[in-house]
């Protein structure tokens, strides 16, 4: 047990000159309400001894080295893939920060148990998800800290967390159509659109009689109100739709496709040499959605409005076969395609746009370079000094190359526009920059997402992690720092400067999140801060504590067999980072309540006898000693 007040202690450096006042000030506060904690629970306090030692953080470019105690300059949304969750991680370090379930059940915090996740998941909601693209909420080009956006191509969902207290608040299941790949968000002005992809076509109606009228399928583009999180509209396209991504004036998202073919089979979506980028104008979408010129599908009420070929609202550009990733250079000037299946990537100049749309150009004439990079280039990112770094999946190498200079290129001047390839271990996907995706891009770090990891960790069985690659861009050489081990799959991820993040400490007790708990109890007569009462309703039981460590409100209630019980805990700690959980021992309840939050779970009582709970989440000395009985009698 460390004292505070040990003299022998390290000195502790509270104040960080290169913190953000955000972190400043949460250092300041912590260390106090530690020490008023220490004063209340005596000398047993929270068990956090160790967490009296903060330090400055020095996170210097160069080596992913952030030493005990030291703070990293960046955080890192990952996205969890398959396993359903996002994750943060604090970079340089590449150390695992927190972990956010989305889709996923989590039995540490209780997601996908208590009723407050519940209902954020949706009524029979499924148990998986597979997220592959997080992206932040910005405002006029820069990361606004309010939002990450995630997809969910499992289950056909786009979900929302809200990055305060870094939790998901909205999960929206994406109607009339399958498999939401691609994500990103408006960026300028701001994020009112989210942009989802829906990849596989399928028949409409899709009503079980028809398989074979291929012709006849087809898939949607979708704008998702980033607020409500209602789909405002879905545009029919032509082929399908892989990764998307949207410009710096507001006005166009555009969306790779692999499959102008429209082929139900492998070798189908590789028999055109060519496939193409389609180009949304949100103006256009718009007016035709005020004018009514939509139609609706039998699956919602969702304007769906037609941008196949020949549409005005859509223009579609021919780009060699099956082109995968599709990212806007920092500043908007330029896209990059890549070719995935052709060693190329493509250039779109963006101020094009306006004269394509207006019929003045033909699509291809937006093209301003279309380079050899080497064997399968899948993404592209920008270090904001006019350089791009891409993927290149077979080769397992990035390549960083010069924009300017494969313009030059491709208009035959004789330049050398590919500046470095550096090996990746092993076949990367995604790659990002530090704040790659925003005006803000500031080339320092390269992170190279890998699919596989060989034989660069101990082994662990036949299932491998994945390996992502910490790479220092700063200089002119792009150099390997660091090799991070983890769990399927990051598909992609975001990097932004922690100055942007602002995070609570505590709940709010007005958090929207358990709002409509609080309105449970009022209608059962009771305030969550201060009644510990069991409430019965035929069979059903209500039982409202709160929680202050080490103890619960109520240390014992009694239902009857067969009740469906509800238990409600209150966390009255005020004291950043003191987390109860509730477990009720053999009944698959568990759940974690953060100072000042209320959170519930709901569980038959279908066992006679005692039946103890207890609390989960280490939160003082007396932990082990936070729980009590339900007695479970005959009915
Ligand atoms: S995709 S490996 Cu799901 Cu983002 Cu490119
Ligand atoms: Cu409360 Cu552990
Ligand atoms: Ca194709």
């Amino acid at each position: 047990m460390i004292n505070p007040n040990d003299k022998n202690l390290p000195k502790v450096d509270v104040e960080d000159p290169a913190a953000s006042e955000h972190v400043k000030v949460s250092r300041r506060l912590f260390l106090g309400g530690s020490a008023a904690l220490m004063g209340a629970a005596g000398t047993m306090g929270a068990g956090m001894g160790g967490m009296l030692t903060p330090s400055v953080a020095h996170a210097s470019t160069g080596s992913a080295n952030v030493g005990p105690g030291e703070l990293d300059e960046y955080y890192g949304f990952w996205s969890g893939g398959h396993s359903g969750e996002v994750r943060i991680l604090g970079l340089p370090s590449m150390r695992e920060l927190m972990r956010i379930p989305v889709f996923n059940v989590d039995s540490a915090t209780g997601w996908g148990l208590t009723n407050e996740s519940k209902e954020v998941l949706g009524e029979g909601h499924y148990l998986n998800g597979d997220c592959h693209h997080p992206h932040m909420s910005m405002t006029d080009g820069h990361y606004d800290g309010k939002y990450v956006f995630i997809n969910d191509k499992a289950n056909t969902r786009v979900a929302r967390i809200r990055c305060d207290i870094m939790k998901t608040d909205k999960i929206t299941t994406i109607p009339n159509c399958q498999a939401i790949h691609g994500l990103r968000v408006q960026k300028v002005p701001h994020t009112k659109y989210v942009f989802a992809n829906a990849e596989f076509r399928i028949p409409h109606p899709n009503n079980g009689l028809n398989m074979d009228d291929v012709k006849g399928y087809y898939t949607l583009f979708n704008g998702l109100d980033a607020e409500s999180m209602d789909v405002a509209w879905q545009v029919i396209v032509d082929g399908n739709l892989d990764n998307t991504d949207a410009d710096y004036t507001g006005k166009y998202a555009f969306s790779t496709c692999y499959n102008s073919e429209g082929a139900v089979d492998l070798a189908g979506t590789m028999r055109a040499e060519r496939d193409h980028l389609v180009v949304f104008n949100i103006a256009l979408i718009e007016a035709a959605v005020k004018a009514g010129k939509f139609i609706k599908l039998p699956g919602s009420d969702v304007p769906v409005l037609d941008g196949r070929k020949g549409s005005k609202l859509t223009r579609y550009i021919p780009v060699p076969k099956n082109p995968h990733g599709i990212n806007t250079a920092p500043g908007g000037k330029y896209a990059v395609a890549n070719g995935k299946l052709s060693p190329t990537v493509t250039v779109f100049e963006l101020a094009k746009f306006d004269d394509l749309f207006a019929d003045k150009i033909k699509p291809r004439d937006t093209v301003v370079a279309e380079v050899e990079l080497g064997l399968g280039p899948l993404h592209t990112a920008f270090d904001g000094k006019g350089n791009a770094f891409t993927t290149l999946f077979i080769d397992s190498q990035v390549c960083k190359w010069n924009v300017e200079k494969a313009i030059q290129a491709y208009k035959g001047e004789q330049v050398d526009y590919i500046l470095q390839k550096l090996d990746v271990h092993y076949q990367p996907g995604h790659n990002h920059t530090t704040m790659g995706e925003t005006r803000d891009a500031d080339g320092k770090y390269l992170i190279s997402l890998q699919k596989f990891s060989k034989d660069r960790f101990l082994q662990c069985g036949p299932l491998h992690p994945e390996n992502d690659q910490l790479i220092d861009i700063s200089g002119d050489q792009m150099k390997l720092i660091h090799d991070g081990p983890t769990y399927a799959e990051p598909h992609d991820c975001m990097i932004v400067h922690r100055s942007k993040v602002k995070t609570r400490k505590i709940y709010d007790r007005k958090d929207p999140t358990f709002a409509g708990t609080v309105a449970m109890a009022k209608a059962d007569g009771v305030t969550l801060e201060t009644d510990n009462k069991v409430i019965r309703d035929g069979n059903k039981v209500r039982v409202y504590m709160t929680s202050i460590a080490p103890v619960y409100g109520i240390n014992e209630f009694k239902v009857k067999l067969g009740d469906e019980v509800t238990v409600i805990v209150t966390n009255l700690d005020q004291i950043e980072d003191v987390t109860h959980g509730f477990c009720m021992v053999n009944h698959g309840a568990q759940m974690e309540i953060s100072p000042q939050q209320t959170a519930s779970i709901t569980f038959t009582a279908d066992k006679l006898g005692v039946q103890w709970y207890y609390c989960n989440w280490f939160c003082h000395a007396l932990h082990m000693e936070m729980r009590g009985r339900m007695l479970v009698e005959p009915a």
